[in-house]
């Protein structure tokens, strides 16, 4: 008898694991390995290792293989109850690779449940660490794949992004370009998630669209391996990619390994992996087109679902197939927290007191304007920090509070017309979803009803509502994804905020004269008042 479904997410600080019951839409068991605290024999800092040049960030493979290790031992003598996992699958951060020689597959199938898998697999690397989304080394191979396609255009429309630093397709052109050696050496290259769903299946897994979308390398369109790109990328890639497969793919039993180890049956099914972003929009329930979400943690993101596949002109977006059909877009801003309190702490205040600030001033700012670049920004992509004030002096505590969130809403506006989608609601998460405040602006600026959610782990819980939907599915019970997804949605108690009518058209004569002195500011730096600050 089979009841449950285990999810698992690889992110870049920890593994962390949820067990749903889906047919009661409850989480039975979660549990987490924080990778410096738990392995610290790896040397990590908040998951990843940093070079003296701090443009390349890794982390060890070895690493994760331990983490899963050490979870699921804890999880079993926490009384997790792996006999009735029917499936099991995960994500992983998005864009890191993973390289492997020769021996991986005959290793991975032949693992030894005596011992344990780190000692049996350190052999399987042609290179032993894996460059993760942190990295930004590699902005030469970004231009040479552009201008090898046609121009980064041709590669927005083509793969879905623009030829970006972290994506995998420009950090494998970097290591056939500095370890040509070890290139010749790599049968098989995975991504994070690709390599965590081999190790569990004791085989090779495919790619999955929703994580080979965040490569330069697969075409958005067909779904498959883009020859021009891989050309463009480095020789002979095509052999030493996986196929790549929809989301919902049962790659195969889990390994003897992990049934023999911790309990697991024989026929539990492992799922193709994804990205965490495609994983935690399934957590968040966005599985309808139309619908968005935004997560306000150390950097803010949107979230937005798609029916069709359209790109952003402009290439500061991306674009994911989505596990639940459709695609999804994200916009990754880095000034998000981190600007919020960079203002809170210049002026003395706690988040109340940034709060009630916030509060004081009308929507409109009365004119004031802020460009809140405190670090290069993303999108809009700023190379150089530097906070721009117009109509707005820097010592002016409750005018700098309103300026820097409305900033941050009404580029979120902006930079997400190009989805074509007005969404309906928005779902926010992450730490500063907690402030009303601050999702009072954002309902006011994208003109629908904020909800807060108070879902957490939400790439791990949509890994576990994957695995349960391809796992119904193949015993010929697919379930709807809506039924399937509704009971983990659990809005916050103080959950909803409302646009509200008095703003009128506030903003949208802001969201026009921010967008004018935004486009100006990038030619000509020249402001009213730029400031580290
Ligand atoms: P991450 O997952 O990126 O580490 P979190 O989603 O945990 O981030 O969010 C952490 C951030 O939440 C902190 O950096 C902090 O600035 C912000 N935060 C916490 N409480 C509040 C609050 N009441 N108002 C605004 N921001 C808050
Ligand atoms: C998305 C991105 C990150 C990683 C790590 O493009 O780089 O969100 O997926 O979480």
């Amino acid at each position: 008898m089979t009841r449950y479904h285990l999810g698992l997410d690889c992110s870049t600080q920890s593994l962390t694991a949820v067990i749903v019951d889906a047919a009661r839409g409850a989480i039975v068991h979660r549990a987490s390995v924080n990778f410096d605290a738990d392995l610290p024999r790896h040397g990590t800092r908040q998951g990843v290792l940093r070079e003296d040049d701090s443009t390349v960030v890794h982390a060890p493979p070895l690493m994760w293989v331990e983490a899963l290790e050490l979870l699921l031992a804890r999880m079993k003598s926490d009384g997790a109850p792996f006999a009735e996992v029917g499936a099991v699958s995960g994500s992983g951060q998005q864009h890191g690779s993973v390289y492997l020689n020769g021996s991986a597959a005959s290793t991975l199938a032949a693992l030894d449940p005596a011992r344990s898998l780190a000692k049996q697999l350190g052999g399987i690397f042609s290179r032993a660490t894996a460059p993760v989304w942190m990295d930004s080394s590699t902005s030469r191979e970004c231009e040479e794949i552009a201008r090898a396609l046609g121009g980064q255009d041709v590669v927005v429309e083509s793969t879905g992004s623009a030829a970006c630093e972290r994506f995998t397709g420009p950090q494998i052109r970097k290591f056939r370009k500095t370890s040509p050696a070890e290139y010749e050496a790599t049968t098989r290259i995975a991504l994070v998630s690709s390599f965590m769903a081999s190790v569990l299946a004791g085989r090779i897994a495919p790619i999955d669209s929703g994580d080979g979308a965040g490569m330069n390398l697969m075409d958005i369109r067909a779904l498959q391996w883009n020859d021009a790109a891989l050309d463009a990328t480095a020789p002979d890639l095509a052999r030493r990619l996986p196929p790549i497969v929809p989301p919902t793919t049962i790659v195969g039993p889990i390994s003897r390994w992990f049934a023999e180890r911790f309990g697991f049956r024989d026929d539990a099914r492992v799922v193709a992996w994804t990205g965490d972003n495609p994983s935690s929009a399934v957590g968040l329930s966005l599985i309808e087109p139309g619908m968005a979400a935004v997560s306000l943690g150390t950097s803010d993101t949107y979230f937005g679902t798609m029916s069709a596949c359209r790109t952003d002109p402009r290439g500061e977006g991306h674009v994911f197939p989505m596990p639940a059909g459709g695609y999804m877009s994200l916009l990754c801003f880095k000034n998000g927290s981190l600007a919020r309190e960079r203002i809170r702490d210049a002026h003395g205040l706690d988040w109340n007191g940034f709060s009630a600030a916030l509060a004081s001033i009308p929507p409109g700012n009365n004119g004031a304007i802020m460009l809140p670049y405190f670090e290069p920004e993303i999108v809009p992509k700023v190379f150089h920090a530097g906070v721009r004030r117009f109509g707005l002096s820097e010592g002016d505590a409750a005018a700098n509070c309103r300026a820097v969130v409305e900033a941050q809403m009404i580029s979120m506006r902006i930079h997400s017309a190009w989805m074509g989608v007005r969404p309906t609601s928005i779902r926010a998460t992450g730490g500063a979803s907690v402030n009303r405040e601050i999702l009072q602006v954002m309902a006011d600026v994208l003109r629908c009803p904020v909800h807060r959610c108070a879902v957490t782990d939400g790439a791990a819980l949509g890994a576990a509502l994957r695995a349960a939907h391809a796992d119904l599915a193949a015993d010929g019970s697919a379930p709807s994804w809506r039924n399937l997804v509704a009971p983990f949605v659990h809005p916050a108690s103080d959950h909803r905020v409302d646009p509200r009518a008095e703003t009128g058209n506030v903003y949208d004569d802001m969201a026009a004269r921010y967008a004018t002195i935004e486009r100006e500011s990038a030619t000509d730096p020249a402001s009213d008042s730029i400031s580290a600050r």
